[in-house]
């Protein structure tokens, strides 16, 4: 029987070169597993079925590589990617690693930092370009603080606008054609960083020069840190238009950052999720931004990007189940009914309104069954039903 789980080019399914090739390096121990080369990661990627890969400028060109270094890098990754038939969709751009960016890197206080920044990214834009990338990630890791007596956070507001407005007129300028993906975090490497939600970056983005380039790239486990509901930031993106890209992974609240394997510690969560994403037909890439456990050596990393795939492609089985149940959609009927009451008129005007009469009892008498609906739910995705 064919492994209906088995992942296909049109799912879409894209890594960071930074996820499977993480090395298990955390603040309290050493890395676990060696260097694997960006052409092995790809073979890698390819042999688990993934359709791309992703990366920063230095996940593949190494800060301090010379020009001819580049065009060797360059060259083999485009064969690799050849001879695999992997794409790159999205490009990014590492603002965070090296010391110059201790205090940020678009919003510090030094405007040659800033200006390197920009530049870096540019650069960055050039690299993705080359490979046809379309998106272009900024994860501010940097723009943040430890203590606010270093910036007020309104200049650092300013600043990030001034640069994304510059960003977005060189790929005009380049015709790059990118559509930029901010994405937020609430902490981690900084004490605390600028816009901390997805919600946050929905607000700035339409005061920019530019706000059709630019949409967020939300990361499960980025709103999961601090106890936020994924789903409903990931809605409030998409309902704006703004949903450009995604980041999957999973996390548990108020804990360090896991980016552990998608659905692994919320799967009830990853199920509402992966269904709203196939309800409304997003297109874009899922990309899974989450690394192997540290205990795990390269056959372990297979295990991992492979469990990501699988269980993103089980949930969205679910989520048709689960819309074709008959007692799922009854439940749906009844709780969307509007039965009883007063006949409301088809255009509900104020002055309409002002003369209707509700009995407020008897509306709040309507059975709304959510025990029997999770049940049914909670059914479906342990298979019993
Ligand atoms: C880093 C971070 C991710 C971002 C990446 C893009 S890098 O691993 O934890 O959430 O998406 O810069
Ligand atoms: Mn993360
Ligand atoms: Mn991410």
């Amino acid at each position: 029987m064919a492994d209906s789980f088995k992942p296909r080019p049109e799912d879409k399914f894209t890594f960071g070169l930074w996820t499977v090739g993480n090395r298990g390096r955390d603040p309290f121990g050493e890395a676990v597993r060696p260097t694997i080369s960006p052409v092995d990661i790809v073979a890698l990627l390819a042999e688990c079925g993934a359709w791309g890969v992703n990366f920063h400028d230095n996940d593949l060109v190494p800060i301090d590589a010379t020009a001819s270094e580049r065009d060797k890098i360059v060259k083999d990754f485009r064969a690799a990617l050849k001879k695999h038939g992997l794409v790159v969709p999205m490009a990014t751009v590492n603002l965070f690693y090296d010391p110059v960016f201790r205090d940020g890197a678009l919003t510090s206080n030094d405007c040659r930092v800033r200006a390197y920044a920009l530049q870096k990214t540019m650069r960055a834009m050039d690299l993705g370009a080359e490979f046809g990338a379309k998106i272009f990630v900024m994860w501010g890791g940097r723009e943040g603080t430890e203590s606010d007596a270093c910036r007020r956070p309104d200049d650092a507001i300013k600043r990030l606008r001034e640069a994304i407005n510059s960003l977005c007129e060189y790929s005009i300028s380049q015709k790059y054609g990118y559509k930029f993906a901010l994405e937020a975090k609430p902490n981690e490497p900084r004490g605390a960083i600028y816009f901390p939600t997805t919600g946050a970056y929905l607000g700035f983005i339409p005061t920019l020069d530019h706000p059709e380039m630019v949409g967020v790239n939300p990361e499960v486990a980025h709103e999961q840190m601090p106890g936020l509901n994924v789903l409903h930031s990931v809605a409030q993106a998409w309902e704006a238009g703004k949903l450009f890209h995604i980041d999957l992974n999973d996390q548990e609240t108020g804990k360090y950052d896991q980016d552990f394997r998608f659905g692994s510690v919320n799967p009830k969560a990853a199920f509402f999720l992966v269904k709203f994403l196939e309800d409304v037909g997003y297109s874009g890439p899922r990309h899974f931004d989450a690394h192997a456990y540290r205990t795990e050596d390269y056959e372990g990393v297979k295990d991992f990007a492979r469990g990501c795939m699988r269980t993103y492609l089980i949930l969205k089985q679910k989520a048709k189940e689960w819309n074709a149940n008959p007692e799922i959609k009854a439940t749906l009927k009844e709780i969307a009914s509007c039965n009883g009451g007063p006949k409301l008129p088809e255009k509900l005007t104020s002055a309409k309104l002002a003369d209707i009469e509700f009995d407020r009892v008897h509306l709040a008498q309507k059975k709304l069954p959510y025990e029997r609906l999770d049940q049914l739910t909670m059914d479906v995705l342990f298979g019993v039903r």
